[in-house]
């Protein structure tokens, strides 16, 4: 079985990109074949600063890493490195048409109130539809806001192979169970975001253990008493999500074991549940982001795998449309 998945390297990474993602892309690499793209394309789509992307770039593949991708069973490698993305990319804008493309909400989302909105932004789904396509991938483990995308990816794939011949697998998605939507500590009815969140209710991944105490005992609760999810609970059922991510128990478990616990204590018990997730995480990343000369032979190796593969599926498309081989 074949799994995808592509991961921005902008914005800080934080407990929500752990729990709806990093988590999701280090079990499913036990499920088969898998590959893990740096998105960095993407990325610019909106403007960058050329060198916070190149940074960013290496810290998310230390990220992944440090989170679990292990390079001797997954494929971690560079979109830009592979050069099939952005040409499979021109193909499969060439099969969406303008309608569906403006009907994606991502693109009404971040293009609203802009006065300058790149066309890249709007093309975005052909590109993210190319890196799946490619790979004949099975599974895609994603968040929920990518379902629309994922839904396009298998219209673009049904088209093509309906046009031209069988030429791509239709993919799944594959959604995180517990934990998909972490909520901002602050303002519980919004979700963790480095650009649409409060900093103080964004648990970083990579923030020292006294800043993560800090940021979970200030979290916003309502005033009830028990450790209970609740629709109109939004805070404790927030911290109740974290907590069952942290430790590996479900919700369910968390609820019974704090029947009767005040908030205060298991404020304390999440801080700290919190802390011994992330702090590993954080150290293993120190040492990884350190010796650049390993981490760029990690991304080399996965981008000559990646574009073997690749390669072999682009030649065919081509080969499908009636380009004239060289
Ligand atoms: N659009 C996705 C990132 C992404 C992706 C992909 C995810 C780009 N290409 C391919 C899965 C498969 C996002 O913003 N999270």
């Amino acid at each position: 079985m074949r799994i995808f998945s592509g991961i921005q390297p902008t914005g800080a990474k934080h407990f929500g990109n752990y729990s709806g993602g990093f988590r999701q892309y280090a079990a499913t690499q036990d499920l088969g074949d898998a590959f893990f793209c740096i998105v960095d394309l993407h990325s610019i789509t909106t403007p960058q600063d050329p060198e916070a992307l190149r940074e960013a770039t290496l810290d998310l593949a230390a990220i992944l890493l440090a989170t679990g991708l292990d390079p001797e069973r997954s494929t971690i490698f560079v979109q830009s490195h592979v050069s099939e993305h952005a040409e499979c990319a021109w193909l499969l804008g060439c099969i969406a048409t303008f309608g569906e493309l403006r009907r994606m909400t991502q693109f009404k989302d971040k293009s609203q109130g802009k006065d300058s909105v790149s066309a890249g932004l709007f093309t975005y789904p052909a590109l993210m539809a190319a890196d799946i396509l490619l790979y004949q991938t099975d599974k895609v483990p994603i968040g929920d806001d990518q379902r629309q995308h994922l839904e396009l990816t298998r219209n673009l794939a049904e088209r093509f192979n309906s046009r031209y011949g069988e030429t791509f697998k239709l993919p799944e998605a594959i959604y995180p169970e517990v934990g998909a939507r972490v909520m901002d500590l602050q303002e519980p009815d919004r979700k963790m975001s480095t650009t649409g969140g409060t900093p103080q209710g964004t648990v970083g991944l990579l923030d020292p253990p006294d800043t993560l105490r800090r940021k979970v005992r200030s979290a916003v609760t309502d005033s009830g008493k028990e450790v209970r999810r609740s629709e109109d609970k939004p805070g404790i059922t927030n911290l109740i999500d974290m907590m069952a991510v942290a430790t590996g128990s479900t919700p369910e478990e968390i609820e019974a074991r704090y029947d009767g616990t005040g908030y205060g204590k298991f404020k304390e018990d999440v801080a700290e549940a919190v802390v011994a997730l992330l702090d590993p995480i954080r150290l293993r990343y120190g040492e990884l982001r350190a010796n650049q000369p390993v981490l760029r032979a990690i991304l080399a190796e996965g981008a000559a795998k990646a574009e073997l593969i690749a390669a072999e599926t682009l030649d065919v498309a081509y080969e499908r449309v009636g380009f004239v081989a060289p």
